[in-house]
Parts: structure tokens; C-alpha cells; sequence
């Protein structure tokens, strides 16, 4: 099947950079959102998000007349929907932007159009939710349309490369959605890509971002035992990964972002008693903000009063990404400890947590701080001098969350540092 036209609704972490990229192989594609803010922001050629190369991925593609812009969909070969799914309040998945996308579809849907959903959905989300939608046009799915789930599976931070290069799954609800499916992402997809049926597809996301959520628990529950019994987690994880078949994560003051923190929780609401394993996973993970909030309120011999500053909000290194970040969940937890607690991250530099002082720069963090606390492993923190660090603030208590920093150098500019999992004799 020849593409020449498709629609990308929403354009996110996403389907921004996928609207893009297949603008500049040669697509003629309507990128669609709902935000009108988004939309005015994009026009102006400014994404609103901060991704490596994507300013320039997108003003190559808006220049280029493949690329524009729109609130509503138009008819095309196919419609790409990358909505949000975020999770409720009560762990279940909120799919109201998908089906308001499936709806807005509708009015322009042909005979022979592929509709493809890439938002990370429930089992079942393509066939049970999508198909009944997108068929209140009078065409049947599999008959009239091609429909297919292929979950995105890049990373923050090299997202343009990982569209490009990862292997790209493809389930439709038949064989022919499948190969209609390869032919549309084969316009830019150079990693393998492999067919399968929708459903499966759904699984596979799931099961990714599930298997590393609970491989980082099982890091997080080893950092809590190595201090229960006074040894380093670090020593013994790098030992144990000498093993040729364990490979055990980092552990760190939590798991966050929209992804790994959220989707474990769309298996679990469907099938809930044959889920333990990957709730618990979620609730050990969820509760390390406040193990390593314990660990500063140790390291300080109590919170009330003191003076710390907080290094780096964002939810994991070198993005500006503040979704579900553990790193502000343990600055808002020692704010309610009774802490004066000064923030600062580079790539979110307004952003206020409550209780917090959202610092303008490093130094004016570190000014009047008795500790300061390494919260997200930005390469600008961890590759901080202790010895200027010492320079600018009057305490010498350093927490160190994410087992980054060098434990002589900082011992050498006479701070006394805690590090996260590394038991007291070691700390
Ligand atoms: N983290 C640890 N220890 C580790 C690794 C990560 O504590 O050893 C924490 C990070 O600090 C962060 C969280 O886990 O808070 C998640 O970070 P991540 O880098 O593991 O993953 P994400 O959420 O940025 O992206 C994941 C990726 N999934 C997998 O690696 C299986 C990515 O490929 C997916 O496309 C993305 O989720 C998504 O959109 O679903």
C-alpha cells in the first residue's frame, strides 16, 4: 500500500516527532492537537517540549510544506493517534483522549484508510474501544479500513534516534492491517519490523515498561536490605552483574515518568487477582521517595529547621520531563518535614514545589545550605566539583540518592556524604 497523506493526532513526547519524521521522508502530514497553546507555539516553529534535534526536525519539516498544522483532522491515507493515556486517581487508565480522537476521526474516514493507535492502552484498548468508535463511520474495520496497534518504545532523551533505528512492532486486527501497517512505517523505520495481532502488540508495551519497572524495585528492595545490614548496594550489585546471567538495575529515590510509573498499573486494573507481582512492584517503587527522604532526615539528625538544597526535579538525567518525578515527591516530603528546602533544576528552572523555593541558579541554592543532595543525575551535578561546592555553602553534609559521586573527592572537601543503599559503615 502507498502513503502519501496522513494525519497525527496529538502531538506529544510522540507524535510530534513522528508527524515530523515522516514529514521529512516525504509525507504530506496534518499534525493535529487540541491545545490551542500547543498550537499557536507551533505555528511560531517553538516546540513546546525539549527533546535533542527536534526544533530543527520540526522547523525543517514546517519550511518544507510537508508539515502543518491543525486543530481538526482531514481526510488522508491514514490517521496515526498518539494521545496521552495518562492513569486516574484510582490506577485505572484514563482513555477519554483516545476516544475523543477515534471520534474526531469519523466524519473523515474512506474506504481503504489505515488508522493506527500508538498510546501506550490497555489489553484489548484496539478491538474493544477503537474499533466500535472509528466503525460509526459506516465502515468496518478489517473489511472497509485497515486498524492496527504499534506501541512507540523510545526514550526520552534520544527519541529521534530510537524512532528510526528500534525494532518497530506492528499488530493490526488482521493480516492485511499488519502489512498495511509496515508499509506506512516503513517510510522511516530502519530497525526490524515485526507483524503481529493487536492485542499482542498492546501486551509487549506493557510488558516492557512492567519487567523494568520490577527489575528496578528488586534494585530499590536490595538498597533498603544492603542498609538494613551495613553493606554497599553499589559493591554488591556490580559484583553480582559480574554474573553472566544478572544484569540488576540502579536503585535510586524512585521511578518516575509517564511510562514505566504508569503502565504496570493498566495490567494490574485488568486482571487484578493474578496481578501481585506487578503491584507490588508499583507500591515498593512508589515507596522509595520516602525511604530516601529517611536517609536525608538521617544524614541531618532530623529535618525541622534545616537548611538543604535539592538538586535536580526532572523525573530521570538530562531531560526537563517533571512527570510523576520521585526527585519532587522527596523535596515535597522534607519541605512537610519541617526542612527549608531550596530546588534547582537547569532544564526546569520555575518549577515550584509546594513547600519548596524554586532556587534561580546553583549558588543561590547552595547559599545558607547545610546539606545538599544529589535528587537526579543531570551530568552538570555529577560532575560537580566538591571542592567549589564546599566553596559555596556553609554545611558539609552531602546525600547522595543516586550512587554517583565519588566518595574520596567528596570526603576530601570534608563532606561527610550519605549515599543511598550504602549502609552506615560504608556511608
Ligand atoms: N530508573 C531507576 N533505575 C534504573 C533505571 C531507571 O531508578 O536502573 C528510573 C529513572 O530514574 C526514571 C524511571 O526509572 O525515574 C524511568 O526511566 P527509564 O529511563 O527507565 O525509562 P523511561 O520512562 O524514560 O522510558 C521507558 C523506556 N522503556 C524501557 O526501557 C522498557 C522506553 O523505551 C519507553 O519507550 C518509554 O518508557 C515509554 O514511552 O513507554
Amino acid at each position: 500500500m502507498r502513503f502519501e497523506t496522513i494525519c497525527v493526532l496529538g502531538l506529544g513526547y510522540i507524535g510530534l516527532p513522528t508527524a515530523s519524521i515522516f514529514a521529512s521522508n516525504g509525507l504530506k502530514v496534518t499534525g493535529v492537537d487540541v491545545n490551542e497553546r500547543i498550537l499557536t507555539s507551533l505555528r511560531q516553529g517553538e516546540p513546546h517540549i525539549e527533546e535533542p534535534g527536534l526544533r530543527a526536525l520540526v522547523q525543517a519539516a514546517l519550511a518544507s510544506g510537508n508539515l502543518s498544522i491543525a486543530a481538526q483532522p482531514k481526510p488522508a491515507d491514514a490517521f496515526l493517534i498518539a494521545v496521552p493515556t495518562p492513569v486516574r486517581e484510582d490506577k485505572g487508565a484514563d482513555l477519554s483522549a483516545v476516544t475523543t480522537a477515534a471520534e474526531s476521526i469519523v466524519p473523515h474516514l474512506r474506504r481503504g484508510n489505515l488508522v493506527v493507535l500508538e498510546s501506550t492502552s490497555p489489553p484489548r484498548t484496539t478491538v474493544d474501544v477503537v474499533a466500535p468508535i472509528v466503525e460509526r463511520s459506516g465502515l468496518r474495520a478489517g473489511a472497509d479500513f485497515h486498524l492496527a496497534y504499534s506501541p512507540e518504545r523510545v526514550l526520552p532523551g534520544q527519541i529521534l534516534r530510537e524512532l528510526v533505528e528500534n525494532a518497530r512492532v506492528i499488530g493490526g486486527i488482521d493480516s492485511a492491517s499488519s502489512e498495511a501497517g509496515r508499509d506506512l512505517y516503513s517510510a522511516f523505520v530502519r530497525g526490524e519490523i515485526v507483524l503481529t495481532d493487536a492485542t499482542t502488540a498492546e501486551m509487549v508495551k506493557l510488558m516492557e515498561n512492567t519487567y523494568r519497572d520490577i527489575s528496578i524495585a528488586a534494585a530499590n528492595e536490595f538498597s533498603r536490605l544492603a542498609e538494613r545490614f551495613g553493606i554497599d548496594v553499589w559493591e554488591a550489585i556490580a559484583i553480582a552483574n559480574r554474573h553472566p546471567r544478572i544484569k540488576i538495575l540502579r536503585p535510586g529515590p524512585g521511578v518516575g515518568g509517564h511510562c514505566i510509573s504508569v503502565d504496570p498499573w493498566f495490567l494490574v486494573e485488568s486482571a487484578p487477582e493474578i496481578t501481585p507481582l506487578i503491584r507490588q512492584a508499583r507500591l515498593v517503587n512508589d515507596g522509595q521517595p520516602a525511604f530516601a527522604a529517611g536517609l536525608i532526615e538521617r544524614s541531618l539528625g532530623g529535618l525541622r529547621g534545616r537548611t538543604i538544597a535539592a538538586l535536580g526535579l526532572a523525573y530521570k538525567p538530562d531531560v526537563d520531563d517533571l512527570r510523576e518525578s520521585p526527585a519532587i515527591d522527596v523535596a515535597r516530603q522534607l519541605a512537610m518535614g519541617g526542612a527549608q528546602v531550596k530546588t534547582f533544576d537547569p532544564y526546569a528552572v520555575e518549577a515550584a514545589v509546594p513547600g519548596c523555593t524554586a532556587a534561580p541558579s546553583l549558588d543561590a541554592a547552595l547559599k545558607d545550605a547545610e546539606a545538599i543532595v544529589l535528587l537526579v543525575d543531570h551530568r552538570a551535578f555529577v560532575d560537580l566539583d566538591p571542592m567549589q561546592v564546599a566553596a559555596s555553602m556553609p554545611g558539609r553534609v552531602a546525600v547522595d540518592t543516586r550512587g554517583r559521586w565519588d566518595r574520596a573527592r567528596w570526603a576530601g572537601a570534608g563532606f561527610r556524604l550519605h549515599v543511598l543503599g550504602a549502609g552506615e559503615s560504608h556511608g
